[in-house]
């Protein structure tokens, strides 16, 4: 049977990354009963890609992860495979997951799930032959045979029982799954899950390239030896050195009015990147920002040394806006010492590369403080589990 979902569409790049990792392990209870595949929800439409003129749309899976790291830990097929072997475009069975109306009590949080009318508008409408037509990743032709509405409040395998029993559709769609919260978070399946989201090799091709010319790292010299089946790879917290440089990821656009709290300043944060570049030796700064070039300007002017990775046109085009992004993530998580951005999905994916590297906790968890913050703590730490 085949699973399906889709996250709220305002949700960005990260934090499905985040989902994906839910839903495998829901994925993984159904296995226990039945032969159930994911298939990967294609990416696109995402509020922060916004370079022009490029398709933006509709990109599988293998664009920005390895599929066979993938299928190493649960069973995944593209969209487009499932169009092919299902037997057309349709999707029998769409639950729209929601909280419960009523909300829920302080004090008495339970597991529960119900069919419930739906809450918000839903946003699949029927068509003049009784279908459902809604988002579907782009793909118009994709109709939903039945929708109905959910309310859940659990983690992610409280919907296993619905799936195996309360419905017997072979194509099932999770919509808005990121209503399910972790099974277990930051345990075993946790890590197996997140290790499994493997970087596609291209991406990773062009990271490393440009941590050789641009900042003198190399997985040798650093230490990050990686290997290309990551079931095989036990490295040691600690034993991963990194490149000679300073890794940053200076979150802004949304972030300068969402989280006014704990970001920086330009000022502020060019500040506190001096001083760890004197306290750590490092005479290199890699900044990853998705600062429009009104700032990246300032920047440059404030800390003229700083490196960051400008893709040419060709390469935009090529590896899109979500693949630059990877690459510049790529590119932080092999530093000798790194710092993000407080709340930041893009610098909690860095963290767990870090630690799945090799490198120490202390060179990783690590974060501005925001322009009126006193007590800036550091962001908690993972505890990798094999
Ligand atoms: N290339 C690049 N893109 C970034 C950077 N920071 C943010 N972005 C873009 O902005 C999006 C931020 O959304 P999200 O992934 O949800 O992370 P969050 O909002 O920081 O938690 C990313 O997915 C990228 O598309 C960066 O340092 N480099
Ligand atoms: C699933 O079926 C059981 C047994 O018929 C029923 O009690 C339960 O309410 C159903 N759950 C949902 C979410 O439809
Ligand atoms: C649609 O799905 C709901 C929930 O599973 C079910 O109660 C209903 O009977 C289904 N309707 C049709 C027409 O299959
Ligand atoms: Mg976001």
């Amino acid at each position: 049977r085949y699973l399906l979902y889709d996250v709220n569409p305002p949700e960005g790049f990260n934090l499905r990354r985040d989902v994906y990792i839910r839903i495998a392990s829901l994925l993984k209870t159904l296995l226990k009963t039945e032969a159930w595949v994911l298939v990967l929800p294609p990416w696109g439409r995402l509020y922060h890609w916004q370079t022009p003129d490029i398709h933006q749309v509709r990109i599988p899976w293998s664009e920005f992860f390895d599929l066979p790291s993938l299928d190493k830990n649960i069973p995944v097929i593209e969209y487009e495979q499932f169009l092919a072997e299902s037997g057309g475009p349709f999707i029998e069975q769409v639950y729209v997951l929601q909280s419960y109306a009523e909300g829920w009590k302080e004090g008495t949080w339970e597991e529960k799930i119900d069919e419930r009318p739906c809450i918000d508008q839903l946003m699949y409408s029927k068509d003049k032959h009784d279908y459902y037509r809604g988002w579907f990743w782009g793909y118009e032709e994709t109709r939903g045979l039945n929708v109905s509405c959910l309310s859940v409040q659990g983690s992610a395998s409280i919907i296993a029982p619905v799936l195996l029993s309360n419905t017997s559709a072979r194509s099932v769609m999770l919509d808005r799954a990121e209503n399910l919260l972790h099974d277990h978070y930051g345990g075993r399946d946790y890590w197996n899950t997140r290790r499994s989201m493997v970087f596609a090799k291209h991406l990773r091709v062009v990271g490393d390239e440009f941590r050789r010319k641009y900042l003198q790292s190399t997985d040798e010299a650093d230490r990050t030896h990686y290997n290309e089946d990551w079931t095989q790879m036990k490295v040691k917290l600690g034993t991963a050195i990194g490149g000679p440089y300073l890794g940053v990821h200076l979150r802004r656009k949304d972030f300068i009015w969402g989280h006014r709290e704990d970001v920086p300043s330009l000022h502020g944060a060019v500040k506190k990147i001096r001083s760890l570049m004197e306290r750590h030796k490092l005479k290199r700064v890699f900044i990853a920002t998705d600062a429009i070039v009104e700032e990246t300007e300032e920047l440059k002017k404030l800390l003229p040394e700083m490196v960051r990775f400008e893709p040419t046109w060709e390469e935009l085009e090529l590896y899109k806006d979500g693949g630059i992004a990877i690459i510049d993530q790529w590119v932080c998580a092999h530093a000798r010492y790194f710092t993000g951005t407080s709340v930041s999905t893009f610098s909690f994916r860095i963290h767990e590369e870090r630690e799945i590297l090799g490198f120490d906790p202390k060179t990783t968890y690590n974060r501005f403080c925001g322009a009126k913050e006193r007590n800036c703590e550091q962001p908690t730490h993972w505890k990798i589990i094999y």
